[in-house]
């Protein structure tokens, strides 16, 4: 394992591959770009970080973050603070050995500024060092140092205090010492340079997010998070720590919180074959969605990989071996595929990967392909033998098993039943819907209205060249809690299938959209501004999220926002989209509040067909809210809630959120 400082000593050898590369004539563009130091992180900011924008910006955090990790990963370390200060600069302090200040010989400065002003990782001269946390990027704290208009890192160690400050990277003054010290570690302060991101503010909850899946993945380290803005009153500042005992096993209780457990106790897996370590939590529930999450060195792997393929073929395996040893698969009519041992089935699986090797579209599939194997035997080793040990467990999942192989082939035959009787139906598409004449999915928009009255509006109020209507009567299938196959038979689903043009998943690959055609680029839900709108439009949201996602991470789908009050005084009309918009204009308009008339629309039905395209679907004037999915493991958490059995966090989600504010966290 090479942390930090393992790469200071790699430093020298990592310089001399350099400079043998540029001997054998192989200097291409790429290897300058390294040698050029952190101007090049300046340059092409996006290339280091992602983006310069949201994500890049509460990426920065993470890069420092990741060193303390390392440190802590390295029992040298167990508690780190973040904290956002009052002008949304960040503070990171852990409790570490400190970074080396002492003279680095080759360089002849002290190692802290190598460190700080160096650009390390992520090169073709990085090979064999490698960050066991390491951010999606891993391109390390002289890139965040790069991009910070200022930062101050601090160093506690051997008796004392040393300090080196930067501006966008370059030392203001060689490494110094302010006083003494009585702890070891180390703080690095930062303000992100303005000048480089579009977005400055930090997001609590984003920082919250990584923070909470940071400790889970990590046990026994105290991360804590403290938001300075805001409040005057210290004792108000928001704050969070984020510590775990049990590690995966505690983060499967916080993902499973809503969900009916099958088993009483979760079954924990780990080993370590060939220097990668396994980890690995798993638990059935008796809701019919398959819920993996995957890391390699902290790194939520979105896209899978070696060691998810491993674990699935494992998981497959050992229990279709279990059954078959055991004969309970003997009544069986139809035979069980993958898809079945892992519907109700939540897993989270870590490993660390000495050299991972990142594949895909975000480069967030693991493409080391000897890990597969070790994930696999680990897998296969452990599961077997709990299975024998805990037959009762075994019997329930086995069941779960049967029940979910029985429900796909119900499923098959309703949606073949459904197939068939669209090609009988000329066109296909569905009676109700109002479509537009375009026929370039990109230009066109499809709305879900709730309701055949708002429906009706909506038609007349439409542009039908390009705005299509799909009024859906009252609330559509709660997907998180049916059974798979009502999925098929659900008449105002079928519709959204029929209307959108993709086939629908079948039920042993659900997963696989086909969106090649797709006939709009825009769906927009648009429901009522009130708490039973905010239930329809989080119904379909939760049946996108859970059967069309990729429609979601396309960008396409989009929840329109009628406004709330219409304010008249004589001919002037406003609309406002919140109280105190209305409070705002009330004063613009009336100087002695005579003559103003103020309307709550309740409901889309009580606008009219102009007044519905003026606010809420004319271009030109409507704001639509794009969903995005920031976070995979929150969105989930936050669906299963909300449509799961427990009543209570749902209403409160529901009214704190009324405008789904957090559907797209
Ligand atoms: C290299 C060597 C040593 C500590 C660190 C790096 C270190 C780096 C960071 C970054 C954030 N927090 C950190 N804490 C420690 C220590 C080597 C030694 O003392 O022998």
């Amino acid at each position: 394992m090479h942390t930090l400082s393992e790469r200071l000593t790699n430093y020298k050898t990592m310089i001399e591959e350099e400079k043998k590369i540029i001997s054998n004539n192989e200097y291409t563009a790429d290897n300058i770009q390294v040698l050029e130091g952190l101007e090049a992180v300046r340059k092409r900011p996006a290339m280091y970080i992602g983006d310069v924008n949201t994500r890049g910006l509460h990426h920065l955090v993470y890069e420092v973050v990741d060193n303390s990790i390392d440190e802590a990963m390295g029992g040298h370390c167990d508690r780190i603070e973040i904290t956002i200060l009052k002008d949304n600069s960040i503070s990171v302090l852990d409790n570490g050995r400190g970074i080396p200040t002492s003279l680095h010989k080759k360089e002849n400065r002290s190692a802290l500024e190598v460190v700080m002003t160096v650009l390390h990782a992520g090169g073709k001269f990085d090979k064999g060092s490698y960050k066991v946390s390491g951010g999606l990027h891993g391109v390390g704290v002289s890139c965040v140092n790069a991009l910070s208009s200022h930062l101050k890192a601090q160093v506690y160690r051997e008796g004392k205090e040393f300090v080196q400050e930067y501006s966008f990277g370059n030392p203001l003054y060689e490494v110094k010492t302010i006083g003494e010290s009585a702890i070891t570690g180390t703080r690095i302060t930062f303000k992100p340079d303005g000048t480089i991101f579009s977005i400055t503010e930090y997001d609590y909850e984003i920082l919250a997010g990584r923070m909470r899946e940071l400790a889970y993945l990590n046990r026994g380290i105290t991360i804590i998070l403290t938001d300075e803005r805001g409040e005057i009153d210290p004792e108000k500042y928001r704050r969070d720590v984020f510590y775990s005992q049990n590690g995966l096993i505690d983060f499967l209780s916080y993902l499973d919180e809503n969900r009916e457990k099958l088993t009483p106790d979760p079954i924990a897996i780990s080993g370590e074959r060939n220097e990668v370590p396994v980890e690995i939590a798993l638990q059935y529930n008796t809701s019919f969605t398959e819920n993996l999450h995957s890391y390699v060195n902290n790194i939520n792997t979105h896209e899978g990989g070696t060691h998810l393929t491993g674990f699935r073929r494992a998981l497959t395996r050992t229990l279709k071996k279990y059954a078959d040893d055991n004969k309970m698969l003997e009544k069986l009519k139809f035979e069980i595929n993958g898809d079945d041992f892992r519907e109700g089935l939540t897993a989270i699986i870590s490993v660390k990967v000495p050299e991972p090797q990142f594949e895909g579209q975000t480069k967030t599939k693991l493409g080391n392909s000897e890990v597969m194997g070790i994930v696999d035997q680990i897998v296969s080793e452990h599961l077997a033998n709990y299975l024998e040990e805990n037959p009762k467990a075994a019997k329930i999942i086995v069941d779960k098993v049967i029940l979910a192989a029985t429900a796909r082939h119900a499923a098959r035959k309703a949606r073949e039943l459904v197939q068939r009787k669209n090609v009988l139906s000329g066109s296909g598409l569905p009676g109700k819907l109002a479509d537009c004449s375009d026929r370039n999915p990109e230009r066109c928009e499809l709305y879900l209205v709730e309701g055949d009255s708002a429906g009706g509006t909506a038609k007349q109020g439409r542009d039908r060249s390009f705005q299509a209507i799909l009024p859906l009567r009252g609330k559509i299938l709660n997907v998180e809690k049916a059974m798979p196959h009502k999925v098929f038979d659900s008449e105002e689903i079928k519709n959204i299938f029929t209307a959108l043009g993709v086939t629908m998943g079948t039920a042993e690959d659900s997963k696989a959209l086909n969106l090649e055609k797709l006939r709009y680029h825009k769906v927009v839900i648009m429901t009522d501004a009130d708490i039973d709108g905010s239930h329809i439009a989080t119904l379909i949201l939760t049946f996108f999220f859970r059967h069309m996602k990729e429609l979601i991470e396309r960008g396409y789908v989009y929840i329109a926002t009628p406004p709330l009050y219409l304010i008249k005084k004589g001919k002037a009309a406003h609309y406002c989209w919140s109280d105190e918009e209305r409070d705002a204009i009330v004063r613009n308009i009336s100087n002695d509040g005579t003559g103003v008339h103020i309307q709550r629309y309740k409901g889309l039905g009580e606008m009219n067909a102009e007044q519905l395209w003026d606010t809420t679907m004319d271009p030109k004037n409507r704001t639509l809210r794009q969903v995005t999915i920031e976070n995979g493991l929150e969105a989930d958490h936050v669906f299963s809630m909300l449509m799961g059995d427990e009543v209570g966090p749902r209403r409160e989600f529901i009214e704190a959120n009324a405008k789904y504010a957090n559907i797209d966290a």
